[in-house]
């Protein structure tokens, strides 16, 4: 390749691979994600100082749980349960459900005066037409959400239910996945959300360690990235299929509270942790 060529690649941009800041999640934001018209919309003080500031003394002083240490290098540690953790011969293995029995019980005794999750919810919910729920599986409900803390940050991954699970996750059909994630604590320096115009296809599985969630750098290399430095409050609604990563944390902790969540066939929007 000639140095003119290279310089065209890294010069292209794609209008449409951009981050939208609001003052509120628009249903017109959600279509937008939805239908690859924006990578990203954040929503400064999504949760008020008040309200992270009390997320954030229950959740310093828990304990944390890791992600399976098979799949999840460098350790990922999480509050409540992620059903990632849970994939099982292309389903949801069985110990999922009293898990999360376990895991609700756990958020209760952090007796928070509301309910983090049913606040993101509603925030989503605000001007969208359908309705704003957790998905079910065989009927039962889902997780709502998980708080999860990678001070070694995130690896370069994509996360899609249709692709990681052989049956579709939910009772509901999916037409597309988003992540959510409302930031409580944020670190001095580092803890950057980055974002890649690439969507998983066959040749990536070549940078991927086996049995790792996470590809190495050299699969997103040539492509376009946006780089989101989260701060206290954000909310940050992005496409999942686009590969991403989170970078290390110094200097503090970096507590996110997030979950999933799909466009049902429905209409309604449906999260899960
Ligand atoms: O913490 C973040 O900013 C993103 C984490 C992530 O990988 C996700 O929400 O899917
Ligand atoms: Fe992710």
């Amino acid at each position: 390749m000639t140095s003119d060529t290279a310089t065209v690649l890294t010069d292209v941009h794609d209008p449409f691979f951009r981050v939208v800041t609001a003052t509120g999640f628009s249903r017109g934001h959600i279509a937008d994600l939805a239908s690859g018209r924006c990578a990203a919309v954040r929503v400064p003080g999504l949760f008020p100082p008040s309200v992270c500031d009390r997320i954030a003394r229950s959740l310093l002083a828990a304990e944390f749980d890791n992600y399976g240490a098979e799949r999840v290098q460098p350790m990922v540690m999480r509050f409540g349960v992620g059903v990632s953790d849970y994939r099982a011969d292309g389903g949801v293995a069985d110990s999922y459900w009293p898990d999360l029995e376990a895991s609700r019980a756990a958020w209760r005794r952090l007796s928070l005066p509301f309910d983090p999750w049913e606040r993101a919810r509603q925030a989503l919910g605000a001007d969208w037409p359908g309705r704003v729920g957790v998905g079910r599986r065989g009927g039962r409900e889902m997780g709502a959400g998980v708080a999860r803390e990678a001070p070694q940050g995130f690896l370069v991954h994509y996360d899609d239910a249709g692709r990681e699970f052989s049956a579709p996750l939910l009772d509901a059909p999916l037409v597309a996945q988003l992540a959510f994630n409302v930031y409580v604590t944020v670190p001095e320096t580092g803890g950057e959300t980055v974002i890649w115009r690439h969507r998983w296809q066959p040749a990536d599985e070549r940078h991927r360690a086996p049995g790792s969630y996470g590809f190495t750098e050299e699969c997103v290399r040539d492509d376009e990235s946006l780089v989101i430095k989260p701060a206290v409050g954000d909310g940050l609604l992005f496409d999942s299929r686009n590969y991403h990563a989170v970078k290390p944390s110094h200097g503090g902790r970096r507590i996110a509270l997030g979950f999933s969540l799909g466009l049902a066939d429905t209409g309604d929007l449906l999260a899960w942790g």
